[in-house]
């Protein structure tokens, strides 16, 4: 389905005054708002194709209807994300589940859309159709050369798929470890994944980076060969300068200091992009900022002052991306609040002071460092989100206006109520 301009402008129209009246506030409130309108405006978070249908467990899966049914309506559907919030000008495609029929094709499809390429991700932790052998007791990490090979020829297959497209990453997650202790020689596992990963390194285009992501456990519940981003980082350090580690935000042991991680990757130079979603337990791939929006806040400030340290650019230097996948929400709904929640920790952090900061570090003045901080979390930013969003020809209130659009009802009537979709 196409969202027509106009009908994004009359939403527009309807809740203008209601906006215009906080934005004043909030432009009385925050210093650099302007410079935060405009960093919001250029800042992209690419869309993974498989949050696009409802995800599940493995107790069930509830579908919620007129999910897509293609690569093509996929590519529809960020489109129509991106028509509402301008900021998710990217999809990133997972193989062999969005296998492209004709690439050139789809290129043209998504520029029609306005979206580009994001990473392509290989897929290692399933057994497909056609493949000789298992990924039952691991992938590039296997004892066995022959899986090991196979493992890396799917992830350098992944790799001429993307080009085609016009990626310029590959993010490799490996589920590769053990369940039981004394199942795996730790060393050894460590030597082959290590091996493998340099062959497809060998393969990565020049202009390519490729993003190694760890996951503390699921599905091997002892051990995971690429476990933390310690072990990530001691993996792409001896690959090479293109290679990253990606921190998934759901993939760290419980209460990880997360803000830690990333200001330390960070100043390393080999933090490499994000999945972002939020927790409670594990791996729970729930809406980003659903539970911890302080974490994510503080997370932001780590990016924004590291980055800023190293003369990055905020949008394009990192890979910005969701991970998320549920079994409740319409998932486009979902998405939306995911990236409003991301861009709101952006603003909040791009708000810190970050002088008055800095003096209070060098004091040692603890008071002041927090009120500082909680300072910039407390005060709403969500008019300049909502500013950067009309400046760039976006809704004021996506949510509202997918609503009133009746678009799931819409995609219900295309698509039909059966779920068809792939991925987890
Ligand atoms: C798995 O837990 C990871 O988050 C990966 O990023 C994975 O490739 C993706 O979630 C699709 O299953
Ligand atoms: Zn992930
Ligand atoms: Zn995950």
């Amino acid at each position: 389905m196409q969202l027509e301009k106009y009908k994004i402008q009359s939403h527009n129209e309807d809740v203008l005054a209601g906006h215009q009246r906080k934005l004043a506030y909030t432009l009385s409130e925050v210093e650099n708002a302007e410079n935060i309108i405009q960093k919001l405006v250029d800042f992209q978070i690419a869309i993974p194709s498989w949050a696009l249908g409802t995800g599940g467990t493995r107790f069930g899966r509830f579908s919620g209807g007129g999910e897509p049914r293609s690569l093509e309506e996929k590519i529809e559907d960020v489109g129509l994300l991106h028509s509402l919030n301008q900021a998710s000008g990217a999809i990133s495609l997972h193989i062999p589940w969005d296998i492209p029929q004709n690439a050139q094709a789809i290129k043209v499809l998504a520029a029609q859309h306005g979206l580009k390429f994001d990473a392509v991700n290989s897929n290692t932790f399933q057994d497909q159709a056609n493949q000789e052998y298992s990924y039952k007791f691991g992938s590039l990490q296997n004892v066995n050369k022959a899986i090991r090979k196979q493992a890396i020829d799917h992830n350098i297959e992944v790799i001429k798929q993307g080009i085609e497209l016009g990626s310029e990453s590959l993010t490799v997650w490996l589920s590769d470890g053990s369940c039981f202790p004394g199942q795996l020689n730790f060393r050894k596992a460590y030597q082959n994944t290590l091996e493998s990963l340099e062959e497809i390194y060998a393969a990565l285009p020049d202009n390519w980076k490729l993003f190694l992501e760890y996951k503390c456990a699921e599905p091997n519940f002892y051990s995971t060969t690429v476990g933390d981003w310690g072990q990530s980082y001691s993996y792409v350090k001896k690959l090479g300068d293109k290679a990253f580690t990606l921190v998934d935000l759901g993939h760290h042991l419980p209460n990880a200091n997360i803000e830690q991680i990333v200001s330390l990757l960070l100043m390393e130079g080999k933090l490499g992009g994000f999945h972002f979603n939020d927790s409670k337990y594990g791996d729970d791939d729930l809406t980003a900022g659903a539970l911890k929006p302080y974490q994510l806040f503080l997370i932001f400030n780590e990016l924004v002052e590291g980055m800023d340290a190293r003369g990055m650019n905020h949008a394009t230097d990192l890979g910005w991306m969701i991970d998320a996948s549920h079994n409740v929400k319409d998932p486009l709904e979902d998405l939306l609040q995911s990236v409003e929640a991301i861009m709101t920790a952006y603003a909040q952090a791009l708000s810190v002071d970050k002088k008055a900061l800095e003096i209070a570090q060098e004091e040692n003045d603890v008071v002041r460092c927090q009120e500082i901080l909680q300072n910039a979390f407390r005060t709403d930013v969500r008019a300049l989100v909502a500013e950067a969003r009309l400046r760039a020809g976006g809704a004021l209130n996506p949510i509202a206006l997918y609503r009133n659009l009746k678009v799931r009802e819409n995609l219900i009537q295309e698509r039909g109520l059966k779920a068809v979709s792939t991925g987890l």
